[in-house]
């Protein structure tokens, strides 16, 4: 048998999308900034215009897990950061947004197989919010962590790990697990298997 862990010195093949709420920009803006720093010290090029980060901007929180979902299915990516700041002091609503951008996002990489990392901070303040954005640390760095490790473990996941006993064995899968697999193989990239 074997252990499978995720590296962080190999990035360079590595593709991500940073999906970004607008609402609060002053902290989500900082968490974009704490990513790429990571990123960029792991040996990834973070340019706009480069060809292994893409930035999908959207309204709030709320439209952040829709649009996380949409580019898991072109399989163009082997992680999604999603960021946003919820801050309960401002909006009655609080509750609902965090929850809702909560489920969502969990759902967009249970759906899609796609590692969809959770980089909504929630706080009570303002000032709490940027406590955890650049003044005293940034979560952004610690979100581009665990996109570059979950990008690589999924990556030889997808080269090491047998998939012909699903095959062999479907008949006795439910459907909906047979439907699962069947998608799975057929949306994984052709350059993934080394
Ligand atoms: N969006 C956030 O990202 N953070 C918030 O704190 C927030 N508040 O306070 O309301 C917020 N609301 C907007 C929401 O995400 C949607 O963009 C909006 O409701 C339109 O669907």
């Amino acid at each position: 048998m074997a252990v499978f862990e995720g590296t962080f010195t190999q990035a360079e093949p590595l593709r991500f999308a940073l999906v970004i709420g607008r609402f609060n920009d002053l902290v989500t803006g900082k968490l974009v900034e704490g990513c790429q720093d990571c990123l960029k010290r792991h040996g990834v090029d973070t340019n706009p215009h480069g060809t292994q980060v893409d930035y999908v901007w959207v309204p709030g929180s709320f439209e952040v897990p829709v649009v996380a979902r949409k580019l898991a299915l072109t399989h163009r990516y082997d992680a999604i950061i999603c960021l946003g700041a919820v801050i309960r002091g401002q909006t009655p609503h609080f509750d609902y947004v965090a929850a809702e951008v909560t489920k969502g996002i969990a759902a967009a990489g249970f759906q899609t197989g796609v590692p969809v990392i959770y980089g909504i901070l929630t706080a009570d303040t303002m000032q709490q919010a940027l406590e955890r954005a650049g003044i005293k640390s940034n979560k952004g760095w610690d979100y581009a962590m665990n996109a570059l490790e979950m990008g690589s473990l999924m990556r030889q996941l997808r080269a090491n790990v047998e998939v012909e006993p699903y095959r062999n064995n479907s008949q006795s899968l439910p459907a909906s697990l047979k439907s699962a697999i069947a998608a799975d193989l057929s949306a994984a990239p052709e350059e993934m298997g080394g």
